[in-house]
């Protein structure tokens, strides 16, 4: 039995993912690029044992769907050719996040797994060999091998992972507030949405243009520290995604009427003088870009808006982590061959 447990952070995308060139192997249409965030995280446990005879895949101390483990299965097959290994496997995950938002996270989830299995065989990958793992399980995942600012770099299937971005620190003096709103359920999936787009918007041509520019804008700041022009290509780049949803065929949006009146707010509370940014995914919550030093008082100007349980505090996370377990992982990678 080969045991391995490793936790990830979530990680949200200032430049974002949209879009694939290719749907079986995971490789974006454009590079990204994030920040990890302590607010969020997976645990996960793997265990391989020559006596299971089918995987079994549990999500905070619940069995999951026959289709849910699949995809899991799907991922281990990956991890199983890599190491040579043919057991069945025991996924036990955990996810700490502070109230059922709907902002559990595939990008911690499948890096924690690809962390634990590594964790569990005794695969030894470097932090690009674990990135591109991911990748392959769900595309922001590999940004959340890493802690501090990470960029996916589209590639090909073998240079396809995210790298560190240098910032001298920096990123320990931001902070980012979630503003949770849950008044719609999720009707279009990334996945969905981003092939959709994809194949029908007629605005993905200027996305691609525009991240392309935003990613060398964002990098620069990054590179100076300086936060209003991070703050600036940050909440474009977003607002730029979004557009391309509003032009796909059939159209559709990720916005609610609350995450409008966020996103006001934010612009009111910066034109007060605070300076901050938002950004949102594939959903209808808002994430506001701050210094650390203004938190206090834009969460305060936000409590004036939003009740004090809609809003969640995140500072920088850190990279990939193994975690102990009972049992050590074998040797080498031959010992799980099954004969
Ligand atoms: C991102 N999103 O860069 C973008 C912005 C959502 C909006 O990555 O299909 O769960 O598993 O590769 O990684 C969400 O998509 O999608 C996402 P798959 P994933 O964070």
């Amino acid at each position: 039995m080969y045991k391995g447990k490793a936790r990830a952070y979530t990680n949200i995308a200032l430049i974002k993912y949209w879009g694939k060139r290719d749907e079986a192997l995971i490789l974006p249409m454009n590079n990204s690029l994030s920040l990890t965030l302590d607010a969020f995280y997976t645990e996960t446990t793997a265990t391989f044992a020559e006596e299971f005879t089918e995987d079994r895949f549990f999500l905070d101390g619940v069995q999951q769907s026959k289709a849910a483990t699949k995809k899991i299965s799907a991922f281990l097959d990956l991890i199983r050719t890599e190491a040579n290994c043919s057991f069945s496997a025991l996924i036990n995950s955990q996810n700490f996040v502070p109230t059922a938002a709907g902002l559990a996270s595939s990008a911690s989830g499948l890096a924690a797994l690809a962390g634990a299995c590594n964790e569990a065989l005794g695969l030894h990958l470097s932090s690009e060999e674990l990135s591109r793992l991911a990748r392959k399980g769900s595309g922001s995942a590999c940004r959340s091998i890493y802690g501090g600012f990470a960029e996916w770099q589209q590639g090909t299937d073998a240079t396809s992972y995210a790298v560190q971005v240098p910032s001298d620190h920096w990123e320990n003096d931001l902070s980012m507030i979630f503003i949770l709103i849950n008044d719609q359920a999720k009707e279009v999936s990334s996945r969905d949405g981003m092939r959709r787009t994809v194949e029908t918007s007629s605005f993905y041509a200027g996305w691609l243009t525009a991240a392309a520019k935003d990613l060398v804008t964002i990098k620069q700041a990054i590179t100076d520290k300086d936060f209003t022009a991070l703050g600036k290509v940050t909440e474009a780049n977003a607002l730029k995604m979004h557009a391309t949803t509003l032009a796909a065929q059939p159209p559709f949006t990720y916005w609610s009427p609350e995450s409008l009146r966020a996103m006001d707010c934010v612009r009111q509370i910066r034109q007060q003088g605070l300076p901050c940014y938002f950004t949102m995914d594939a959903g209808p919550n808002v994430k506001v870009l701050c210094q650390k030093r203004d938190e206090q008082a834009i969460l305060q100007a936000l409590q004036a808006n939003f009740a004090k349980e809609q809003l969640i505090l995140a500072h920088v996370g850190s990279g990939l982590t193994a975690l102990p377990v009972n049992n050590p992982a074998p040797k080498t990678i031959k010992e799980c061959r099954h004969v």
